[in-house]
């Protein structure tokens, strides 16, 4: 019997890429697409949107959500109720005990312990621990010293829109970030602490954590936004447990589930967010050894990943693509 899937959110940037990964993989299931009341009707690649109510998820087997998290959680009672498995990409359940958070190709195995919700992790954590896996395995990571440069398109069609209409007119409204991104940085994603550290930042060390099942792990994230449409790119130092070797951290990389190296710097190819933009692996380059560290187990690296794809949709739909697989046992 064919699956019904719902994509909660279906006219953002994110839940129009689900629905454009579902049918680039062909997957065999009957599509909804919700959203608020204003989107009603709106038709997307031949969908016509319904509008998101409790009556929604009657029918529904799975749920893509691809909303903010006050809405996510205003729905998902409804999806419960109806019996649905939800893959949830809002950051409202990521650390709930009860819900496992899941990179598929890191901890597929985790994806059997829901009780109805997998959280989707944030872009930044996705693109760097499918950048950084093979290396733990291989080298042991005991500390991770981050900087992301995050593409607008973490802040959706409207942070798009900003960059856009800004190129064009600096005095272009400011709607998703708190100035002007054309031609600029910004150091903040999310409200800080009293620490001084973003929401963005603690993400990467606490999610870190629960995918790897490592709750030693350490993580120093400074989190930025930079005027790039749809890759993020981080900079990124891990401090590993035995001596490391770059050879064979090209070697284990070249090998490695959702990873292209591209590392020949002599020839200028490293990993940019252009060439990531719009497929769903990370690119992983700029790998040396840390030359101030006298124990030899540093290494650096540059790694991009398309934020729309691996590091939200793509990344939730191969999470339905192994549910889907697990009820055809
Ligand atoms: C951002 N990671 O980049 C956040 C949400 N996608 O804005």
């Amino acid at each position: 019997m064919k699956k019904t899937v719902a994509i909660a959110g279906a006219t953002g940037a994110v839940g129009q890429q689900m629905l454009e990964c579902l049918k680039e993989r062909n997957m065999d299931v009957d599509v909804k697409l919700l959203a608020s009341a204003r989107s009603k009707g709106k038709v997307i690649d031949g969908y016509v949107v319904e509008e998101l109510t409790p009556e929604s998820f009657q029918g529904v087997d799975y749920v893509l959500g691809a909303c903010e998290n006050d809405v996510t959680k205003m729905w998902m009672p409804w999806a419960m109720e109806a019996g649905c498995v939800v893959v949830d990409n809002s950051s409202a359940y990521r650390l709930d005990d009860n819900v496992p958070l899941v990179v598929p190709e890191i901890n597929a195995d985790d994806i059997a312990k829901n009780n109805g919700i997998i959280a989707n992790p944030n872009c930044s954590t996705i693109i760097a621990l499918v950048a950084c896996d093979a290396l733990k395995k291989e080298f042991g990571i005991r500390r991770m010293v981050v900087t992301t440069m995050q593409a607008v398109s973490g802040a959706g069609v409207k942070g798009i829109a900003d960059l856009e209409n800004q190129i064009k007119d600096e005095n272009a409204p400011k709607t998703a970030f708190p100035y002007q991104i054309a031609y600029n940085l910004i150091p903040q994603i999310g409200d800080f602490d009293e620490l001084g550290i973003s929401k963005e930042e603690w993400k990467m060390q606490n999610e870190g954590r629960k995918i790897w099942h490592d709750d030693d792990l350490l993580v120093n994230c400074t989190c930025v936004r930079v005027p790039v449409l749809r890759s993020h790119s981080e900079s990124i130092l891990l401090e590993c447990d035995k001596e490391v070797d770059v050879e064979k951290a090209k070697d284990v990389l070249s090998n490695a589930l959702g990873v292209q190296l591209k590392d020949d710097p002599q020839n200028k190819v490293y990993p940019m967010p252009l060439d990531t933009t719009n497929q769903d692996d990370v690119f992983v380059g700029r790998i040396r050894k840390d030359l101030t560290d006298p124990t030899g187990k540093t290494l650096s690296l540059f790694c991009c990943g398309d934020q729309i794809r691996k590091g939200a949709a793509t990344n939730a739909v191969q999470i339905l693509e192994k549910l889907l697989a697990q009820t055809e046992q």
